[in-house]
């Protein structure tokens, strides 16, 4: 039996209950058959989570992208790694094989160590879905130097933070990038947030939309003369297992982005056998998955979990409605995609379009669908099921996080019989837990409480840039020896999870998490504001939306309410970007809080929700009067 690819629900339980009973040797055996180590490891695991210090594969050496790339070469060379789909249908898409993708990246990584980037320095990436995005990532794993890539739909501010946190002393961006039918101006963004950059010394510009741009002499160069006079042979740096790989930021319940600092080793091993059996991938596979590298889903399941199986993966640049609303099945049809992974906000977007734009295209190719970022209801799912699938492929409703590296619950096509809205099982070496508010363990099925994981797994973030003790506090320390993802979950009869959404500050619009402090922070910065808070509420299309109750100065008691929506929306934009902006904006004379002076949220969500029968006691709070007010004019 091979333990990489898994075939039927008895060999899931089988290899299941060995990683929970031996996990360092279930592990080590995966390690062991499919990846290149220049050097074994020492030991499998070394744990402690009331530290919380987590490592695995200790001692091996390795590179990831000799994994993704070198050991390809003599097998696949001139298999198709990077299938690039452009913005405009119109413009040629790019086969990108795994020979050519080996030489861009090693003449990317020799432009990079020409400017003096070397092993352990951060490198921010700020680029739109074109190839140099997943070159560069690659050239910077190369060499060893630490990559954080930015969403290139962050503001200049927003930018700037992220770039300071971690100290990048280089900036990898383009001219410009499409979205639809709009153009972006990437560099002038960069230019802005650079501003407050001191440490940045090298701008690297990609070439994409020919928009002319400023060049800040000595500070910024364009890549193309760059690479051509680099080598395209770069010899890779060794890494230690536990090194570095890649930062990158989430939100918070602060106002501060959390750098997630993520492994070599394990983050490898878990992101590719994860790829392998969750998306059932066969050699000849097209695979797509349909979310932005400057995401966590992006960097595990575009880029290094398929390149590390040989595979042929699809980056689309464009959005599912440009041209039009048949933009995702035409690129389906067109490269015959075998597995499609997109988010619930997408699906629920399209179906509300007419069938037409799905029925014209041929998507029989397609074997497996997969869905991730949120909840998905049970509607999306089941439009998703009928009209994509034609209710023969498999959907893998696959929970996971920016800080758990790769898939934690989810089934295994043809092998875990799927159930609308749940993510069912947890993945191979994945133990889960739910917790109730006393913070003891809740056995047995039919249950709810909070998502917990007891035991570690090899893709886990180690720390946050600059502050493990924050790591500690936000997952470590609600929960003893467990590590919280802040979400609920309920358990059903046979044992199948679904996930109920975020119990913290935490809210998810159209797959995109947005911490509740940094907009209220952007919004309070407003001159006519005194205080703010946000709330999310149920959306047909994003899931959540987000309303925000405001508290104005005196100041702003007799300016235009319209305006004054519109700049705190703009306001929003710049300190965060466009994702996090506010569909419903009420002004309001107080907040209701608590004797302590914690806002209570839990009744601002009711009333943005619609749902004020039953707010329950409200005569704790310290001004149970604004309630009343609030409800009568809520929108
Ligand atoms: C991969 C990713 C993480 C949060 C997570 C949860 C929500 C993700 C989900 C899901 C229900 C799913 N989430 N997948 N909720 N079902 N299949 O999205 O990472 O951006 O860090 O978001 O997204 O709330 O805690 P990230």
């Amino acid at each position: 039996m091979s333990n990489y690819s898994i075939k039927n629900l008895e060999e899931y339980f089988q290899l299941y209950r060995k990683s929970v009973r031996e996990p360092e040797n279930f592990w080590e055996e995966i390690a062991e058959e499919h990846f290149l180590w220049r050097k074994r490891w020492d030991r499998v695991l070394r744990w402690d989570f009331s530290k919380p210090e987590v490592a695995w594969f200790e001692g091996a050496k390795l590179n990831i992208t000799e994994n993704c790339l070198d050991r390809h070469l003599a097998i696949r060379g001139n298999k198709t790694a990077i299938l690039f789909e452009p913005n405009d249908p119109k413009e040629a898409a790019q086969h990108i094989t795994y020979t050519d993708l080996y030489k861009r990246v090693c003449r990317f990584a020799n432009v990079l160590q020409s400017k003096g980037v070397k092993k352990g320095d951060r490198v921010c990436i700020y680029l739109p879905m074109i190839p140099e995005l997943a070159i560069s990532v690659l050239a910077c794993a190369r060499i060893g130097a630490i990559h954080s890539v930015v969403f290139a739909g962050f503001s200049s501010q927003a930018l700037a933070a992220r770039i300071n946190d971690c100290d990048c002393r280089m900036v990898i961006t383009s001219d410009g990038s499409y979205r639809g039918a709009k153009t972006l101006d990437l560099k002038g963004i960069v230019d802005q947030s650079l501003e407050n950059c001191k440490g940045v010394s090298t701008v690297i510009v990609v070439k994409r939309t020919g928009e002319k741009v400023e060049m800040t002499k000595g500070r910024d160069h364009w890549l193309e003369p760059l690479l051509e006079e680099a080598s395209d042979e770069c010899i890779p740096e060794i890494m230690d297992a536990e090194d570095p790989l890649f930062i990158l930021y989430t939100s918070g319940s602060t106002g501060k982005p959390k750098g997630m600092v993520h492994s070599s080793g394990g983050y490898m091993v878990f992101t590719a056998y994860t790829f392998k059996n969750i998306f059932r991938y066969r050699e000849e596979d097209i695979y797509w998955c349909t979310a932005d590298i400057g995401w966590i889903t992006g960097h595990s399941y575009i880029v290094y979990g398929p390149l590390a199986n040989g595979a042929t993966t699809v980056m689309f640049e464009g959005v599912p409605t440009y041209p039009d609303h048949g933009r995702f099945w035409e690129v389906v049809a067109k490269h015959k995609v075998t597995q499609f992974y997109t988010a619930p906000t997408a699906i629920r977007a399209l179906a509300k379009e007419s069938l037409d734009y799905v029925d014209k295209y041929d998507l029989s190719s397609v074997k497996i669908l997969g869905t991730v970022g949120e909840p998905i209801n049970e509607e999306a799912w089941n439009w998703y099921n009928n009209n994509i699938g034609k209710n023969r492929s498999p959907i893998v409703d696959t929970w996971w996080q920016t800080e758990t590296g790769g898939i934690m619950i989810s089934p295994i096509p043809f092998v875990t019989p799927t159930t609308p809205t749940y993510a069912t099982l947890p993945f191979i070496g994945v133990q889960p837990a739910l917790m109730d508010e006393n913070g003891n363990e809740i056995d047995g099925n039919q249950v709810e409480g909070r998502l917990c994981i007891k035991f570690p797994w090899p893709s886990m973030a180690r720390t946050i840039w600059g502050d493990h003790k924050r790591y500690y506090d936000t997952y470590f320390s609600a929960f003893k020896n467990k590590y919280f993802t802040g979400d609920g979950a309920m358990r059903n009869a046979v044992g199948y999870y679904r996930i109920t959404g975020r119990v913290d500050d935490v809210i998810i619009v159209s797959g995109h998490n947005l911490g509740t402090a940094p907009i209220e922070d952007a919004i309070n910065e407003h001159p006519a504001v005194s205080e703010s808070a946000i709330v999310g509420f149920p959306h047909e299309v994003k899931g959540n939306a987000l309303y925000g109750f405001v508290i104005l100065k005196e100041v702003g008691e007799t300016r235009d309410r319209e305006n004054l929506k519109k700049e705190i929306n703009q306001q929003i934009a710049e300190h965060i970007g466009p994702i996090a902006k506010l569909d419903k904006i009420q002004f309001v004379p107080g907040l209701p809080k608590t004797r302590s002076g914690k806002i209570m949220r839990r009744i601002l969500r009711k009333i943005a929700s619609k749902d004020t029968s039953n707010l329950g006691d409200i005569s704790t709070l310290l001004n149970p009067e604004v309630v009343e007010e609030i409800i009568r004019n809520a929108q």
